[in-house]
């Protein structure tokens, strides 16, 4: 049994397809490791959730910020976007069934076996694992509970508070959670976060700094697997931390790890012989859903 983990999807099947299959990825023997984003932007949206969907039982799946923005605008809470490439899916015959199974996903996933991690954007630097999996259930119970799901994906949309007190209650306490495990990038050292900034390493305001940069970070014993920052280009000297997002739907790759042996695979639209998808370039990424309305 192999497992790996793939950076966001954003609606790129055709990369993940030949990632697979230049791994002979078995589906019976193997799991596939998602950091989210599955959807949005890209080109097959639609036929990505499909495809994910017939191999459910081979994935692990945590979810990304544009999954979140699907589940909004499924929920007729928030409208679609300029960019968003979201209507196939609302339009699909099958689309209740696999928003069903989108809503059950996790935010955080912990292999004890392998003492990794798998979040769609980070653990801020303030939170242990303990802490990180009970604010995560949290939002996961929300998302799964009929009556709570719409009050949660109304209220989760904003950059504030900035960061975590235990005192929060309510939606405002599922937004501040949600914005760490799905948007995060730079934090301060006790975790408030500037969710404006989306380039490099180097673009950090005064004062703020990647998540997982800090030395008292309480997830230092922990590997973490991570996407959605497609400007570090995969590249994160952090032992330990494994950047995945390779901006495939911005023109780069797909990027694939094997979680037990660390070997980095890519492909991209180009190897395939497709067009590259028109968008932004890879450091500036225009609106990212699940920002202020
Ligand atoms: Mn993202």
């Amino acid at each position: 049994m192999s497992v790996y983990a793939v950076g966001d999807l954003q609606g790129c099947l055709q990369p993940l397809k030949c990632l697979l299959e230049r791994v002979a990825f078995h589906p019976a023997k193997d799991k596939l490791w998602l950091v989210g984003d599955l959807v949005n932007r890209g080109p097959e949206s639609l036929e990505t959730l499909r495809f994910l969907y017939r191999m459910r039982e081979s994935l692990v799946c945590v979810l990304g910020n544009h999954d979140l923005h699907l589940l909004a605008v499924a929920h007729n809470i928030e409208r679609l976007k300029k960019g968003d490439t979201l209507r196939e899916i609302l339009e699909a015959s099958d689309c209740d069934e696999l928003l069903t199974w989108l809503r059950q996903q996790p935010l955080l996933h912990y292999d004890l076996e392998r003492n990794t991690a798998l979040v769609h954007a980070g653990i801020p630097p303030q939170w242990s694992l303990k802490k990180a999996l009970k604010y995560a259930s949290e939002v996961e119970h929300a998302l799964r509970d009929d009556i709570l799901l719409a009050p949660f994906l109304d209220g989760m949309y904003g950059n504030e508070p900035a960061k975590w007190d235990n005192e929060l209650t309510g939606v405002t306490r599922l937004r501040v959670i949600t914005n760490y495990f799905t948007r995060m990038r730079f934090c301060t050292r006790d975790g408030k976060l500037d969710l404006k900034s989306k380039e490099g390493l180097g673009s950090a305001p005064a004062g703020y700094a990647p998540w997982f940069s800090y030395k008292e970070r309480k997830t230092q014993d922990l590997k973490i697997i991570f996407g959605h920052w497609a400007a570090l280009e995969g590249h994160c000297k952090e032992p330990g931390i494994f950047a995945l997002d390779t901006g495939c739907v911005w023109g780069g790759a797909l990027t694939l790890l094997n979680v037990d042996t660390g070997q980095r695979l890519s492909c991209d639209c180009d190897d395939l012989g497709l067009a590259v998808p028109s968008g932004p370039p890879l450091t500036d990424q225009s609106s990212t859903p699940v920002g202020a309305r």
